[in-house]
C-alpha cells in the first residue's frame, strides 16, 4: 500500500516534469541527466550502505541488459576507470543498452554529442541509434592520451518523439568489459545560407556539433556518408576515421571559433560538393593552421578541386598560426568535389601519443573570372541601352 502510494507520487511528479522535459529540449545542451550525476531513488551504488536487491534504476534513462553506474577512483582489475566527466558515468555491458525518449521537431537535424572511454577490450564499438537511422563508433583508436573522447553523430528526426539510444553490440568474454559513456547532449543543426561569393557551405565551419565549454578535447566527427545528415553542415567525412571539431577557447583557430583539425592522415578525409559552371575557371581558397596544441611539424595537407590537387606544407611562422592559400581549377561539371586530408600522421610532441594534424578553415570557392564576365555583362547593358536609345 505505502509502495503504491510511492508509486504514484513518483508517477504524478513525472507528469508534472513532463512538459519541463519538452521545454528543455527546444535549448542545446544536455539531455535530462545526461551527464548521469542525478542520484538514483536508492542512491549511488558505491555510497549505498547496504547492497540495493535490483538493478540501480538510472533517472530518465531506460535500460536493457547489463547498465552499470560508475564511479570515478573506481577500479576494473589494475586499472582505474576514465570518467569523462563529473563523479559518475554508465558503462554498458555485453549488448546492453541505454536509451530516452525526446521530443525533438520533426524534419530536422539534430547532432548528438556524447563523451566515450573504453574500458578493457581492444575492439569496443557503440551503436548510437535513433530508429530507423543508426551509427556504429569504433573506439578502438585512441585520439587522445586521457583515454577518452567527445564525439558527435547527426540524425535527422523522421517523428516528433525519438528514442535516442546507446548499446554495446559486443560480446565479449569479461561481461564487466565494455564502454564508458557521459555527457550526452543535443543540437538542432542549423544549415547556414549559401554566401553570394562563395560556392562553399559552412566554408568557416562556425556551425557544428555541441560542444562543452569545460571540454578542451574538441569534438571528434566520424564517418558521415549522407551528405544531408551531417554535424558539420555542408561537409561530409567520407574516411574511416574521425576529423577533429575545434574551438578557439581550446585551440588557435584561424578564423572564428571553429575550425577543424585533420588528425586522421590520410584516412581522414573531409569534403564538399559545391555548385559551379561547367568549363568556368575558379580559385579554392582556405586558411591553413596549426591548432597550437604542441603538434609536432611538419604539417601538410593534401587539397582538392575537380580534377586538381595539391600538397601544402604549413611554414611556421612567428608571427601568425595560419596561412592563407590558394588552388586554381578549371570547373568540368555543374557540381566539383572539395576535398581535404592531412599528408602525414601527426602526434603531440608532449605525450607522443595524441593524434592531431593541420587546420583548415574559411574555405572558399570562387569565380576567379568574375571581374571580366562582370565587364562583359557591363558592355552588354550599355549596348542594349544604346539600342534601345537609337
Ligand atoms: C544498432 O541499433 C539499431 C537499433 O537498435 C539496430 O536497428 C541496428 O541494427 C544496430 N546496428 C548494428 C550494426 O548493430
Ligand atoms: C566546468 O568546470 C567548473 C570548474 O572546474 C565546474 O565548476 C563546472 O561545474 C563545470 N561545468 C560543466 C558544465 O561541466
Ligand atoms: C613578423 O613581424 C615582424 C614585424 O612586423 C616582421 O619584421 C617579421 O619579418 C615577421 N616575421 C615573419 C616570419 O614573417
Ligand atoms: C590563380 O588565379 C588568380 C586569378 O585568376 C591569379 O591571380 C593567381 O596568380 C593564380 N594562382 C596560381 C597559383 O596560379
Ligand atoms: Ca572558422
Amino acid at each position: 500500500m505505502a509502495r503504491s502510494s510511492t508509486r504514484m507520487k513518483w508517477v504524478s511528479i513525472f507528469m508534472l516534469l513532463l512538459p519541463h522535459l519538452a521545454f528543455t529540449l527546444t535549448e542545446d545542451g544536455l539531455v535530462p541527466n545526461g551527464d548521469f550525476e542525478q542520484p538514483p531513488s536508492n542512491g549511488f551504488p558505491n555510497d549505498a550502505m547496504v547492497e540495493p536487491a535490483g538493478p540501480t534504476e538510472i533517472p530518465n534513462w531506460k535500460t536493457n541488459g547489463n547498465v552499470e553506474l560508475v564511479e570515478s577512483g573506481q577500479k576494473q582489475g589494475a586499472l582505474i576507470l576514465v570518467i569523462p566527466q563529473g563523479r559518475h558515468a554508465v558503462r554498458l555491458g555485453n549488448e546492453a543498452e541505454i536509451g530516452q525518449d525526446l521530443t525533438v521537431e520533426k524534419g530536422s537535424i539534430y547532432s548528438v554529442t556524447f563523451s566515450a572511454a573504453r574500458t578493457c577490450a581492444q575492439l569496443e564499438s557503440l551503436n548510437v541509434s535513433v530508429p530507423p537511422a543508426s551509427q556504429t563508433i569504433d573506439l578502438q583508436t585512441l585520439y587522445n592520451v586521457q583515454g577518452w573522447d567527445p564525439y558527435a553523430v547527426a540524425f535527422n528526426a523522421e517523428t516528433d518523439t525519438i528514442r535516442l539510444a546507446f548499446k554495446n553490440p559486443g560480446m565479449e568474454d569479461d561481461p564487466t568489459c565494455g564502454p564508458i559513456i557521459d555527457n550526452i547532449a543535443l543540437k538542432k543543426m542549423f544549415t547556414p545560407d549559401k554566401p553570394k561569393d562563395n560556392a562553399v557551405l559552412n566554408g568557416d565551419f562556425e556551425e557544428g556539433p555541441f560542444m562543452f565549454k569545460n571540454t578542451s578535447l574538441g569534438v571528434l566527427l566520424p564517418t558521415n556518408l549522407d551528405e544531408e545528415t551531417s554535424s558539420l553542415p555542408g561537409w561530409t567525412v567520407e574516411s574511416n576515421r574521425a576529423m577533429r571539431y575545434i574551438d578557439s577557447d581550446h585551440y588557435s583557430v584561424p578564423q572564428g571559433k571553429r575550425a577543424v583539425e585533420l588528425v586522421s592522415g590520410k584516412e581522414g578525409i573531409i569534403s564538399q560538393m559545391v555548385e559551379t559552371t561547367p568549363n568556368k575557371q575558379y580559385s579554392l581558397t582556405f586558411l591553413l593552421g596549426h591548432a597550437d596544441d604542441k603538434c609536432k611539424q611538419p604539417l601538410a595537407v593534401m587539397a582538392f578541386a575537380g580534377d586538381q590537387a595539391q600538397n601544402v606544407h604549413y611554414t611556421p611562422n612567428s608571427n601568425s598560426t595560419f596561412q592563407s592559400e590558394n588552388l586554381n581549377f578549371t570547373a568540368k561539371a555543374d557540381r566539383t568535389r572539395i576535398a581535404f586530408y592531412s599528408v602525414y600522421y601527426n602526434t603531440r610532441s608532449d605525450d607522443m601519443t595524441s593524434l592531431c594534424g593541420p587546420v583548415i578553415d574559411d574555405v572558399r570557392v570562387w569565380f576567379s573570372g568574375s571581374t571580366r564576365i562582370g565587364v562583359h555583362r557591363f558592355g552588354i547593358a550599355i549596348l542594349a541601352l544604346a539600342w534601345v536609345l537609337l
